[in-house]
């Protein structure tokens, strides 16, 4: 009997699944592959169900014979372990990422004489209900806010990027790259206080009063499902403090990064050359603790940010404040740097994971920009925060489309670098 392969990467069987198993039985028998956790969330949205869930709702399929759980997004492992006769998918290539993996499945199967079945991809209302309805399962905030903790067990490090607006939020949320045979995309959203003041023309001083940054997270939140991180900066008073994590809690924030200073703050990487105050050790061990008491969930995460080295006090104080914020009840530890090597942030690491194994370490990488992710991971870095990038590529290019209008008084000239008019007005999904 000849043998059919296929992969499924859902936390919901619908007609459309029913429909390839159907043709696939046609040829053969039928294994189906269901993409393991790590991988869903590196091509796909984050699972629902974990994969042994998955497993088992793939068991249940009339005319599935057997089921693995494919390990990798690329098929070319599991496709030379079972020399499938045919490999069967839906027949919408249409996305780069998409485009990567039926490349991938057509140079393994030109090997040994595999075929791939492309199946008419089924599409109609019920289906889309469905999909919609698991697009609001996944921005439930219940269920969005313990997402950076479950992130944080499967992927080796999660990638956050800033997000400053709704737009930005659906770039995070949507973009997904395929290079070199992987696919990558962002795992979590970064609500900088930098670039959500920024954007508003103000500067980065904590003048941007909390409901506003609140309101950026909800526009966030109306239209994307990763988890987010929110910058809240030194947590204002502790009296304050407490409102606003039961007030992020509530919304569905995965975490709370705050830094150890006090009195009026300063953007980070302006280091010494303004006057910055940090904390005492015992005064933020007293916000932090605080903070925990107030969180009424298990799920949601207080991050201590640590200005050590922004204000030159030194690795001893720095390790010294890691230890006693993580004992203070701190759920991970944000280490900043403004060097343009990574040098100090890697010894910080090491040195901390001498004695801590688990609690996460956050960095962000923004004037030690040449590090790559492979070398955070092997410092034992948990979170890298891409914190800025978005803002600052948006800045020039409008900058420069106003000066080409300016200087040609007319706008054709500058229209080839512009996304296209059809493009803007379809970018926005319909509900
Ligand atoms: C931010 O993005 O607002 C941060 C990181 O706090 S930094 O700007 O580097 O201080
Ligand atoms: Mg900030």
């Amino acid at each position: 009997m000849k043998t059919v392969y296929t992969c499924f990467c859902t936390d919901y069987i619908h007609e459309g699944h029913l429909n390839i198993i159907k043709e696939a039985q046609k040829l053969g028998e039928v294994t189906v592959g269901v993409l393991s956790d790590e991988q869903m969330i590196k091509y796909n949205s984050f699972p629902l169900k974990s994969t042994a869930e998955r497993v088992k709702m793939c068991k249940k399929i009339p005319g599935v014979a057997n089921v693995i759980v494919q390990k990798e997004i690329m098929y070319d492992k599991v496709i030379q372990e079972l020399r499938p006769d045919y490999i069967v998918h839906g027949d919408n290539w249409e996305s780069e990422s998409m485009q990567a993996i039926r490349q991938n499945i057509l140079e393994t199967t030109n090997k040994y004489g595999g075929r791939l079945i492309d199946i008419p991809y089924s599409y109609n209302e019920n289906i889309a209900r469905i999909q919609k309805q698991m697009k609001e399962k996944l921005s439930i905030p219940e269920l969005r806010r313990g997402r950076l903790r479950k992130l944080l067990k499967l992927a080796p490090i999660v990638k956050a990027c800033e997000v400053h607006n709704g737009l930005t939020g659906l770039i995070v949320e949507k973009t997904v790259v395929a290079d070199g045979g992987a696919i990558d995309q962002f795992d979590a959203m970064w609500i900088s206080s930098l670039c959500d003041s920024t954007a508003k023309g103000k500067p980065d001083i904590e003048l941007v009063e909390m409901t506003s940054r609140f309101r950026t997270v909800d526009d966030v939140m109306e239209v994307t499902t990763k988890p987010i991180i929110f910058d809240g900066d030194t947590g204002g008073f502790i009296e304050h403090f407490v409102y606003n994590v039961r007030s992020l809690e509530r919304m569905g924030v995965s975490a709370v990064i705050i830094e150890d200073k006090t009195g009026l703050k300063k953007n980070s990487l302006f280091g010494n050359d303004v006057v910055q105050t940090q904390d005492t050790i015992e005064h933020f061990c007293q916000k932090i603790k605080a903070g925990k008491e107030a969180q009424l969930s298990e799920d949601f995460m207080i991050i201590a940010r640590i200005e050590s080295l922004i204000l030159e006090r030194g690795m001893d104080d720095a390790l010294e404040r890691a230890y006693a914020f993580r004992d203070a009840g701190a759920d991970g530890i944000m280490i900043h740097s403004r060097k343009t090597n990574p040098d100090e942030i890697f010894e910080f690491c090491d040195k901390f994971r001498k004695t801590d194994k688990k609690t996460p370490i956050v960095v962000v990488p923004s004037s030690y920009n040449t590090v790559t992710e492979t070398e955070l991971i092997s410092h034992g870095a948990n979170i890298v925060i891409y914190a800025n990038q978005l803002l600052r590529a948006a800045f020039p290019a409008m900058e420069n489309a106003a000066k080409s209008i300016l200087r040609n008084h007319r706008a054709y000239e500058i229209d080839n670098a512009l996304m296209p008019i059809k493009q803007i007005i379809t970018l926005i999904d319909e509900i």
